[in-house]
């Protein structure tokens, strides 16, 4: 339908005021791309959260809920009747608790506010993993050799299926991501085994039995595609990250852009997504995550959602996601082109959590004291300030340390400094064990894969 003002009607709505639904470092970050946009901001927050710096520069601050998650961050009434309460008009999610809800964007909708991320459809699309795979094969996006349909229960029909894709092959449940429900099968012998458990496990955890296969890749990176995209049709993608340096699916280095890969090889893969998001009436910022081997890609998944490491993107690309993200939720057309996003240096980022070095295991307390690096090329995505209380309920994330420069060499260099000038007292943090990180050769020569960080860690421990 048309709108008497030739712009923003059928969706996409003008709001003054965003409530932001979450804590830490991105409540921070999301509060500030709505100052440079000038708009208002409503924090909530847990009791555990009372004292978050981003409650003291909001235009309202309300406390939903106990410190447990599930009864403040994740409750949808408390944050709903927040939102009506303070006249927000736009709830931005951040990531995690329920940036992927597809139902919470729905009641958001439904609400009469916008949900500042993708229309409640295309996130479940890709919350369902196999109607992901589907809607990128209509696109051409590449994909893992394995059917893009759900596991008959017939296990002669399965063992058939693992015969065509060939051993070794991994079966993954549909409602899983992330790591989550998935598991991987050396040989037939194993095969019926391996579907019933996983079966099982799905149905539990993620309230669905649907599984799928795939061919299993042994020494694949993993990279990643940034789009964007606004209510009118328009997407662009703003080039690429390595996330191969994980522990047990939690990311500690990104990077961009991926090292080594051949602008002729990620173009199509890129133009590709584009035409996946046009194809889904996509909205909003989004992340393909495909799996790399032998100068190959191999979608896998796509988070729906703004990303803890979107800042090496932004570094390197130099648009703001977030404030772009606001704006295409607004309805506001996007004002670049595929021409105009033109990638430059490297970018890395450090993720600085508070937990043991050697053990990994959370570490609560009080910063006593803290010093932050800065400096041309260096930037600091924090919450934490000395005297701030880190709480034990939550993601043990308190800091973000990215750089950027020229080159990649140049770039960990200025990683080296930079870690160097980051000390945080009172609390344990992964710091000693990110700057000997960055004085490792393989690492240095990006000759990584999604398994070299965890070796690392074995041999490091070793005698
Ligand atoms: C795979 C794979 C190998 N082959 N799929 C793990 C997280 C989820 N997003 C998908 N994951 C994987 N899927 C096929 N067909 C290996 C992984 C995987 C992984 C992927 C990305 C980053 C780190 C990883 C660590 C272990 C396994």
């Amino acid at each position: 339908m048309a709108s008497p003002l030739g712009e923003t009607s059928v969706s996409g709505m003008r709001f003054d005021t965003v409530l932001i639904a979450n804590r830490g470092e991105i409540a921070t970050r999301i509060q500030r791309a709505c100052r440079d946009l000038g708009l208002k901001t409503v924090c909530i927050c847990s009791e555990a959260d009372r004292e978050a710096p981003y409650g003291k520069t909001a235009d309202s601050f309300v406390c939903i809920g106990p410190s447990s998650a599930a009864k403040s961050y994740l409750n949808q009434d408390a944050i709903l009747l927040a939102a009506r309460l303070t006249g927000a008009g736009a709830i931005h999610p951040g990531y995690g608790f329920l940036s992927e809800n597809a139902a919470f964007a729905e009641a958001v909708e439904k609400a009469g506010l916008v949900f500042i991320g993708p229309d409640s459809r295309s996130i479940a699309i890709m919350g369902d993993k196999i109607s992901a795979k589907r809607a990128m094969i209509a696109a051409g996006v590449p994909c893992v050799p394995g059917p893009d349909t759900a596991l008959p229960d017939d296990p002669a029909a399965v063992e058939q299926i693992a015969l065509e894709i060939g051993y070794p092959v991994i079966i993954k449940a549909a409602g899983g991501g992330g790591g989550r429900g998935m598991r991987v099968v050396p040989e037939a012998g194993l095969l019926h085994d391996a579907v019933t458990l996983t079966r099982e496990e799905a149905r539990q955890a993620f309230g669905s039995p649907a599984l799928y296969m795939e061919k299993f890749l042994q020494h694949p990176r993993h990279i990643e595609i940034q789009v964007l995209c606004d209510h009118h049709g328009n997407a662009v993608w703003l080039g690429h990250r390595d996330c191969s340096m994980q522990r047990r699916h939690q990311k500690v280095v990104e990077e961009a852009p991926a090292p080594g890969i051949a602008p002729e090889i990620i173009g199509p893969v890129g133009a590709a997504c584009v035409k996946a998001c046009q194809q889904i009436g996509y909205r909003g910022v989004g992340t393909f995550e495909f799996l790399y081997e032998d100068e190959a890609f191999y979608f896998i998944e796509m988070n729906t959602r703004l990303q803890v490491e979107h800042p090496v993107t932004e570094l390197t690309s130099g648009f703001d996601i977030v404030q772009e993200q606001i704006k295409a939720a607004q309805g506001i057309p996007l004002v670049m082109t595929q021409e105009d996003v033109t990638c430059e240096g490297h970018s890395f980022e450090c993720r600085i959590n508070a937990e043991d070095p050697e053990s990994f295991m959370s570490s609560a307390g009080i910063i006593t004291g803290l010093t932050l690096p800065e400096g041309e090329g260096i930037r600091v995505d924090t919450h934490i300030h000395a005297g701030y209380k880190v709480s034990p309920y939550y993601d043990s994330l308190i800091a973000k340390v990215i750089v950027h420069a020229p080159t990649r060499a140049q770039a960990m260099e200025k990683m080296r400094e930079a870690l160097a000038d980051t000390c945080v007292e009172g609390i344990s943090t992964n710091i000693p064990f990110l700057r000997a990180l960055f004085e490792d050769r393989v690492f240095a020569q990006g000759e990584t894969d999604i398994h070299y960080l965890e070796q690392w860690l074995k041999l490091r421990s070793k005698p």
